[in-house]
């Protein structure tokens, strides 16, 4: 990686005061977890953004159902990686919350009670502007619940009778207003956003770090390769987060 994008790197994280960091699936890649392009033979067949919709949810609830059962079954065998735990390990140290993640997988979470042990995990836990993969929600009533396996029948809400769908965010399902104003706020607080592993065209977290910008503060990405949002970092590091993450934090 380039000497100088790295010094400055260095720099902004040793300076800043408030750091916001915004994740995405490139964060999971190390650990297996398998991004909708990495679909295994059975659902090669579909795209994305026609399963994960409310359309689509509506129309063919088994199908949709199915594909997050495969990915809850597909997650249970990963573990967060380095890049998880040396973001956990930083927000533990500032004490203060700043991670905002548009994974659904739970991993931060995870990562952020290994590193925390007895301490409060609190700092380190991530603000999930998509859900989580992890937990149901009633369609109807908007009650949550562990995810459970499916069976024959479509999982129904024990108290309004409304589908049990998992607790993520669809492509054209509002985030929840709270959760985006909250890591809006902290965006136009900080003076540094590291964005990682996120190819930032998903809307409207693709958004944050531009509201840190406009604010006044810096950019650094850290990515695999070039993003949208490149050429507005102060400091673009080329490397895979597992790699860069525990030199660049720790
Ligand atoms: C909404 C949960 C409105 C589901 C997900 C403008 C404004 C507002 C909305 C829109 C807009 N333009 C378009 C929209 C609609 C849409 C959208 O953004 N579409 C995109 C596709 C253009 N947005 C929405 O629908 C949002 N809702 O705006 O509602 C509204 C308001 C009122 C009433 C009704 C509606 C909802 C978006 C949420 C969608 N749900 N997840 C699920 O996961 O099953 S998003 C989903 O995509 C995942 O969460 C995932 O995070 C994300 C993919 O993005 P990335 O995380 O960036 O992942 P990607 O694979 O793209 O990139 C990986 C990157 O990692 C790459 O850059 C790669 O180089 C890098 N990488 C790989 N390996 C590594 C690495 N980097 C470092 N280390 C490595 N080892
Ligand atoms: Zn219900």
């Amino acid at each position: 990686m380039e000497e100088g994008q790295w010094r400055t790197a260095r720099r902004l994280v040793r300076e800043a005061r408030r750091v916001i960091a915004l994740t995405g699936a490139g964060i999971s890649a190390e650990s297996g977890v398998p991004t909708f392009r990495d679909a295994g033979g059975l659902w090669r067949s579909y795209r994305p953004e026609e399963l994960a919709t409310p359309e689509a949810l509506a129309r063919d609830p088994r199908t949709v159902l199915e594909w997050y059962a495969w990915r809850r079954s597909a997650l249970a065998a990963c573990r967060p990686n380095a890049g998880h735990r040396a973001l956990a390990r930083f927000f533990l140290r500032r004490g203060e919350a700043g991670l905002v993640t548009q994974n659904v997988d739970g991993l931060h979470t995870r990562a952020a009670l290994e590193e925390a042990g007895d301490a409060s995990a609190d700092p380190a836990l991530p603000i999930e502007l998509h859900g989580a993969v992890g937990r149901d929600r009633c369609d109807g009533c908007g009650t949550r619940f562990p995810a459970e396996p499916l069976g024959d029948a479509l999982p129904r809400c024990g108290a309004c009778g409304g589908l049990r769908r998992p607790d993520v965010v669809l492509f054209g399902e509002p985030l929840d207003a709270e959760v985006l104003d909250r890591a809006r706020e902290l965006a136009e607080q900080a003076d540094l956003c590291l964005v990682i592993g996120t190819s930032a065209v998903v809307y409207p977290a693709a958004a944050l770090p531009l509201a840190t910008l406009e604010a006044g503060g810096h950019i650094v990405e850290v990515n695999v390769r070039r993003t949208t949002l490149t050429d507005a970092a102060t400091a673009a590091v080329r490397g895979e987060a597992g790699t860069v993450l525990p030199a660049l934090l720790d």
